[in-house]
């Protein structure tokens, strides 16, 4: 057997591409702003948010403010699983707006 015939062969052996892994997003504070603003993710995945700003921030669900940071000084981070697709503020900030959006 050919050395490409025996790599499709092992391929058909892999998982199905369903259950591979979960990705990792980051999302910056930096300038009394999210960037970037909108993050298209899907359902599992992992969205970190960092505060590279040099004031103190927060990421907060809008809505109902089903889930938050709580406040994040300079240099900070914090990470959720995305489940579903929200709007979100820094409550300390309200003009700073992010969008996810969870497929
Ligand atoms: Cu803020």
């Amino acid at each position: 057997m050919c050395l490409l015939c025996t790599v499709f062969v092992l391929n058909r052996c892999t998982p199905a591409p369903e259950i591979a892994e979960h990705k990792l997003y980051t999302v910056e504070i930096k300038e009394m702003k999210f960037q970037p603003a909108e993050l298209i993710v899907q359902k599992g995945d992992t969205v970190v948010w960092i505060n590279h700003d040099i004031v103190a921030h927060d990421v907060t669900e809008e809505s109902s403010k089903a889930w938050t940071s709580s406040l994040m000084p300079v240099g900070k981070s914090w990470s959720l699983v995305a489940e579903q697709s929200a709007d979100y503020y820094c409550s300390i900030h309200v003009v700073m707006k992010g969008k996810l959006v969870v497929k």
